[in-house]
């Protein structure tokens, strides 16, 4: 397969500091050489530019922190994919969870400017169902899906034009952490979340397999995961840690059922924050991670 890297080095969604450097420390940890050890064809294209908060007046416009400045730099990240040929598969390194509404939309316009119907497996501790309306921070990466499916603010779901994510073709894993109203609005959508409880009682096979049932229809599949999805003893280099996560093997083989499923289309990696990280582990396990889903197999 060809597959083209793109870092998105973008801290100003998260209520900390560090995640720009995240797409570095991906890189750091032998991202390339490890899909090329795969078979793969990799072009790394470099970064998206963003701005650093050292730069701009902090200032929180209707309920978003930093607005402007993730606007321009999602609307680049769907640009440079959109332009990409149909047969690359997109790795997106970010940054915090905000670069998603950016990677989701130029994955779904890619070859279609009217956008195509997209299933996205969203693999994370939390929902990032907020609206400004419900938000407790005013953050952005806890905002990207609603943005996704049209409810927000008017320029951020506006990315794709006229394209937006149907609520139905969502499907959350790993969640454990859910503010009150974003509760009300993911209930309201009938987003379908499988939370750690439903990862203790089902198990990832049994999961993946209605995942896959339920996406059936649509035309790509994008996963994008964010590093807080698994345990902090397996990732700690992570904003906003939430005990209780997934376990090494169930990251792995999530990502090893879903490579077999032979649908997945682009990926994105996220909130991995080396300021918190310890030597690094973080980004050596989503390396680990993103092989699993680009095809490395223990036999
Ligand atoms: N739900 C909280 C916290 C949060 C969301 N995503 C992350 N943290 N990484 C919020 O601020 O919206
Ligand atoms: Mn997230
Ligand atoms: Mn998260």
């Amino acid at each position: 397969m060809n597959v083209s890297i793109l870092g998105i080095p973008m801290d100003l969604g998260a209520g900390r500091r560090g995640v720009d450097m995240g797409a570095s420390a991906l890189r750091n940890a032998h991202l390339s050489r490890t899909l090329r050890e795969l078979g793969h064809t990799v072009h790394d294209l470099g970064d998206v530019p963003v701005a650093i908060p050292e730069t701009l007046d902090k200032h929180i416009e209707s309920g978003l922190v930093f607005l402007d400045p993730i606007l321009k730099a999602c609307r680049t990240t769907a640009e440079r994919l959109a332009a990409l040929p149909d047969d690359v598969f997109p790795l997106t390194l970010g940054g915090d969870h905000s670069v998603s509404m950016g990677t989701v939309t130029g994955n779904a316009l890619r070859g279609n400017p009217a956008g195509t119907r997209m299933g996205l497996i969203w693999v994370d501790a939390h929902t990032d169902y907020n609206t400004p309306d419900s938000s407790p921070s005013g953050n952005i990466h806890g905002m990207p899906v609603a943005h996704l499916t049209g409810r927000g603010d008017p320029d951020l779901m506006g990315l794709g034009g006229g394209w937006s994510l149907r609520p139905e073709d969502i499907v959350m894993i790993g969640i454990r952490s859910v503010d009150r109203f974003e509760r009300d609005l993911l209930r309201e959508a009938g987003i379908k979340a499988y939370t750690m409880k439903d990862v203790d009682q089902l198990g990832i096979t049994r999961i993946v397999e209605e995942t896959q049932e339920r996406l059936s229809d649509t035309a790509r599949l994008h996963v994008s995961f964010d590093a807080d999805a698994l345990d902090p003893s397996v990732a700690p280099g992570v904003g906003t840690p939430v005990p209780g996560g997934l376990t090494y093997r169930e990251g792995h083989l999530l990502m090893e059922l879903l490579s077999d499923s032979g649908r997945v289309t682009s990926m994105d990696i996220v909130e991995v924050n080396p300021v918190l990280d310890v030597r690094n582990q973080t980004a050596e396990v989503m390396v680990s991670m993103a092989a699993s889903l680009l095809g490395q197999r223990i036999l």
